[in-house]
């Protein structure tokens, strides 16, 4: 099957009901892939943006803030199904208007203020508009997850003009991340054992990981105090 009905076969399966084969044409698939490809370039910018503000930082003998960069497009499937379970239209327009996460950068930083430097950085650059943030570390989430969100506002310049594209931005520590990914399996699994201890269990350990992302900053603190004064003295 050539690619292309292979995707629609796709797109009509996720819809069923709503929508038949006949509905979906081609032209109309050739502006998703346009869409789609605008949203890959909303990531490289914004992707970009954050690696020349870690390399500037390291070069100004700041620890690296940034320790990671992982980015992903949403796949065509998940945007259409994340759609029709909104109770939204089924369409290129609604896709921009009602979907911020098609475009998904996370960031993972060292330490928690390194979130809100990097966060605070890159809003303040002028082509950057902020659409949105959910602060999930001052204000966690009742099963213990911490991050902190973004949704902004990126100008992408392409042949015939120039087009704000959105960009979800969640940034959090390594010891967030690692709880995140575990937490994340939960979604998928419907047969766990003693789900509820499990869930309990989560949240105690997302505790006990702010209380040591907390610590780790006071410990770099100490550190660096004592090689400041170190190198003062010599
Ligand atoms: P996936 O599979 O990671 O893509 P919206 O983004 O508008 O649909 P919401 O819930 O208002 O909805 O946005 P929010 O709270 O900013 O969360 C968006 C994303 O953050 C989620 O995307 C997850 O990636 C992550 N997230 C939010 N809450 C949790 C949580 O409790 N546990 C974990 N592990 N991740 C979370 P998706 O599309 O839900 O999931």
């Amino acid at each position: 099957m050539p690619k292309k009905e292979g995707t629609i076969r796709k797109i009509v399966d996720v819809l069923s009901s709503d929508l038949d084969e006949s509905q979906v044409s081609l032209s109309e698939l050739d502006k998703l892939d346009d869409l789609l490809m605008r949203y890959e370039a909303a990531i490289r910018e914004v992707r970009t943006k954050l690696e020349i503000l870690n390399d500037e930082l390291s070069l100004r003998g700041y620890e690296n803030p940034i320790v990671n960069i992982f980015s992903r497009r949403k796949k065509t499937v998940n945007i259409l199904e994340k759609l029709k379970r909104q109770g939204d239209p089924i369409s290129l327009e609604s896709i921009q208007e009602n979907l911020n996460d098609v475009a998904g950068i996370r960031v993972i930083c060292s330490f928690i203020d390194d979130i809100y430097d990097v966060a605070n950085m890159l809003v303040s650059q002028d082509d950057v508009t902020l659409i949105s943030v959910k602060d999930y570390i001052q204000n966690p989430k009742p099963n213990g997850y911490r991050s902190y969100h973004m949704i902004i506002e990126v100008p992408i310049f392409f042949s015939n003009e120039k087009r704000p594209m959105r960009v979800e931005v969640q940034i959090r520590t390594v010891a967030m991340d690692f709880w995140a990914s575990l937490e994340h399996r939960m979604k998928y699994k419907q047969d766990i054992e003693n789900a509820d201890e499990v869930i309990e269990e989560l949240r105690k350990c997302a505790d006990t990981i702010a209380a040591t992302d907390k610590k780790m900053m006071e410990i770099r603190d100490q550190i660096t105090k004592v090689n400041n004064e170190g190198s003062l003295a010599d």
